[in-house]
């Protein structure tokens, strides 16, 4: 049993979805440092070099093996040069040169900073970093910007939504969606997925998707919802986008388009049950409070389109980006949110999420 894995018998795909990746990532030193540099790239807008870095990132937390030496890496796909180079860096000296000039960076501190406020993108992080502003406290004391309701809301709750999202937190909010969605729809099917799906125990939202078997319930079940949540002041912030969801624009030509479903982007107030619901220090205006600000996605699909919408929302990103390339180049098949399509054929409703991995001759 506890032979130790080396990397001479490991075979790794170059497809994020036909590997086993471990929820506990033992090479963390090397991808936290890739992680820096695709993020960083992001906020260049450099698209390719930002996708090959996540790629590699994803290779590397599959490997069920530490990274000792440089022969450890030699035959895993997507690993570029200047990637092995960094790899060799840190085998060498515990940290990259490279990474860490990215990570002292101004830029990148204020991209960082700004880009984790709910309701703030590139394109405002751009503006206000062009405009010289670079910390947190030069955004709220400033006189002269505007901000967006979602803004100020992120703002607002800003140290709230920063911490993580606990697993006991994310069953808390589930259990009370539940309750409420039940009231309205009693066979409504309610899933967490996003990354508490895939087992992780802390993440930055609750994502929530719901469908109902009967055609027509799931039309006004976002909007009850909500209002049922407001009854009981429980909402921060709410934004509802309608579905832009058009049967004649598919498929989807756009690997990473997001989808066109109905749903809610919220901050709710969670009441907190004991000390401990912190993985933080709380600060003081948080300690005295006996709730939390939690973010919420909510999500409603038809019935004939959920498994592929659970399929979507469960991630990982890089999980996500090649399970729709392998369809695309290993199946010829075109998968989405909504659906997944033959060249020519719309291949129909699957009820289930192991019917879509049939398809596509994945387990
Ligand atoms: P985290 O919250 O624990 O930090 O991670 P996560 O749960 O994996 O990320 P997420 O940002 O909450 O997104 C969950 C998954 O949903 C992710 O794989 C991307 C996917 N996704 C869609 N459509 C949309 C969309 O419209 N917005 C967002 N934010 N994510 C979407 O398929
Ligand atoms: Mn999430
Ligand atoms: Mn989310």
């Amino acid at each position: 049993f506890n032979t130790p894995v080396s990397s001479s018998c490991v075979r790794v795909s170059p497809y994020a979805c036909q590997r086993r990746t471990p929820l506990r990532d033992i090479n963390r030193i090397f991808t936290d440092a890739f992680d820096i540099m695709a993020e960083n790239y992001e906020f260049w807008e450099s698209k390719g070099p930002r996708v090959a870095y996540q790629r590699a990132s994803a290779v590397l937390k599959s490997l069920p093996f530490p990274i000792v030496t440089m022969k450890d890496v030699e035959d895993l796909p997507h690993l570029r040069e200047e990637m092995k180079y960094i790899i060799e860096e840190i085998i060498e000296d515990r940290k990259s040169s490279k990474v860490e000039e990215v990570r002292s960076s101004e830029r990148y501190k204020s991209f960082k900073i700004f880009t984790s406020i709910f309701g703030v993108g590139l394109k405002t992080t751009e503006k206000w970093y062009r405009m010289g502003y670079r910390t947190l406290e030069d955004i709220t004391s400033s006189n002269c910007l505007k901000f967006t309701s979602m803004q100020k809301h992120g703002l607002l709750y800003y140290e709230d939504i920063a911490s993580y999202v606990t697993k006991k937190e994310a069953d808390a909010v589930e259990r009370l969606i539940k309750t409420i969605i039940w009231g309205f729809v009693s066979d409504a099917i309610v899933t967490v997925t996003g990354g508490f799906r895939r087992g992780k125990n802390i993440g930055h939202d609750v994502d929530i998707l719901i469908t109902c078997p009967q055609k027509r319930d799931e039309i006004q079940i976002l909007h009850k919802t909500i209002n049922s949540l407001k009854k009981m002041n429980l909402v921060l912030f709410h934004d509802i986008v309608e579905s832009t969801f058009d049967d004649t624009k598919r498929p989807s030509r756009y690997v990473d388009s997001l989808d066109h479903f109905q749903k809610s982007f919220l901050i709710l107030q969670l009441q907190k049950e004991e000390e401990n619901t912190y993985i933080h220090k709380p600060n003081k205006s948080e300690a005295q409070r006996s709730w939390k600000a939690i973010r919420v996605d909510l999500v409603v699909t038809p019935y004939e389109q959920y498994a592929f919408a659970i399929l979507g929302w469960t991630g990982s990103q890089q999980f996500e980006r090649d399970l729709r390339r392998f369809a695309s180049h290993e199946k010829k098949m075109m998968l989405d949110n909504h659906a997944l399509y033959d060249k020519s054929k719309h291949l129909q409703c699957c009820e289930l999420q192991m019917i879509v991995y049939e398809f596509l001759g994945i387990g």
